[in-house]
């Protein structure tokens, strides 16, 4: 494998891998990435020419993706309207990008037999009670909850029939919430630590007792470079660290670390039909691939991520004004 097609490469998750690749291996990368709200050029800033090269574009337009895959060895399909509360505002830009410039790509792919690996999410699986010692593996029943969690397990059973009915060479895999640099700050964390840069409070939704499991985007990115070399064909991968953290435990670690007294947060509406917890078993992964979780503590990683968005504010501060307009809206 030499040249990889990167979906979504300007966002958050998808710009971390392909800086990752960048630095831990040889391959040469072509981006493409529709530039929404939550694509950045500036995420690829700093990378060498001779091995990343941007093509701005929808995923969703046949002629494009046909002549983009036959070209690269391998689709890493990361692109996505990815943001539960957007969904719930305007849920019909997720079925055009999650689950039509999915079946774009898969027909691409299959017209030219490329390989592709599916980028989804733990969300497929519903949630979990607060107490229940289950957590979730590669057989649990998909149940998703929400308009985006319904068009990404959409396209994940797109992915497997293809696999099934025309042979597609393809992974899928399934990771839990990921935090890192670059992350748009209408998600959780990157909205908390901004708030607190900004002089604003931390905005919880509820009690703040849902649970998420944490994985750094470099981990994440670690995780699909092991599936791409190692992972059987027709396979899913279920991805996490082992970071299940309550939401209100997550705002007090944000306001330590910044200085802040750890109740300087406000309660505000909760999401509607809010995931209770998400917890992954990545035991398939880590034992038939023997793929291992870099970072092992949680609270340098938010530090880190923190000390990103400090040092980074020009990347952040046009837009956040218009983010909690948007949240304020809601009551959020
Ligand atoms: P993001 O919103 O930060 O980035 C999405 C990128 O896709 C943006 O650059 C955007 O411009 C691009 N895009 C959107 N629609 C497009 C289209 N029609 N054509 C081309 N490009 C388009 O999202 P993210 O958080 O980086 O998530 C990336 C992927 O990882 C998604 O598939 C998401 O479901 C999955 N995922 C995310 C998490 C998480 O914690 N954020 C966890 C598990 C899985
Ligand atoms: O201001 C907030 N306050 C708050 O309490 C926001 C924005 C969120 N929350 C809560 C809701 C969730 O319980 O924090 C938790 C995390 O919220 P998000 O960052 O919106 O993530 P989540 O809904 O868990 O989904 C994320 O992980 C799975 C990604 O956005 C998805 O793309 C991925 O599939």
């Amino acid at each position: 494998m030499q040249r990889i097609l990167v979906t979504g490469g300007a966002g958050f998750i998808g710009s971390n891998f392909v800086h990752y690749v960048v630095e831990h291996t040889d391959l040469l990368v072509t981006v493409v990435d529709k530039l929404t709200y939550a694509g950045n050029r500036a995420n690829l800033d700093g990378l060498p020419e001779s091995r990343v090269r941007l093509v701005v574009g929808d995923i969703a337009d046949a002629d494009l993706m046909d002549d983009l895959v036959a070209s690269h060895d391998a689709v890493i399909h990361y692109a996505a309207e990815s943001h539960n509360d957007n969904s719930l505002r305007d849920p019909r830009p997720f079925l055009d990008t999650n689950i039509i410039g999915t079946y774009v790509i898969l027909e691409a792919c299959r017209k030219h037999d490329v390989r592709l690996h599916h980028i989804s999410t733990d969300e497929v699986y519903g949630d979990l009670e607060l107490d229940d010692p289950a957590r979730f593996t590669e057989s649990t029943p998909y149940n998703p909850s929400s308009p985006y969690s319904s068009t990404k397990a959409g396209s994940d059973l797109l992915v497997r029939a293809w696999v099934r009915s025309f042979g597609l060479r393809a992974t899928i895999s399934n990771c839990s919430n990921n935090y890192g640099p670059r992350q748009h700050i209408e998600k959780f964390i990157p909205r908390q630590i901004t708030n607190v840069l900004d002089g604003r409070r931390p905005k919880l939704y509820g009690a703040g007792l849902n649970v998420r499991d944490w994985i750094h985007a470099d981990d994440h990115s670690s995780a699909v470079i092991a599936i791409l070399e190692n992972g059987a064909l027709g396979e899913t991968y279920l991805i996490g660290a082992d970071g299940e953290k309550n939401n209100l435990d997550v705002v007090r670690l944000i306001l330590r670390l910044l200085d802040q007294p750890e109740d300087a947060f406000d309660h505000v509406t909760d999401r509607a039909g809010h995931d209770l917890r998400y917890a992954i078993d990545a035991t398939k992964l880590r034992s038939e691939i023997g793929w291992r979780p870099a970072y092992a503590d949680f609270s340098s990683g938010i530090a880190d991520t923190i000390t990103w968005y400090r040092e980074n504010s020009d990347w952040w501060r046009p837009f956040k004004q218009r983010v909690e307009n948007d949240y304020r809206r809601q009551s959020q």
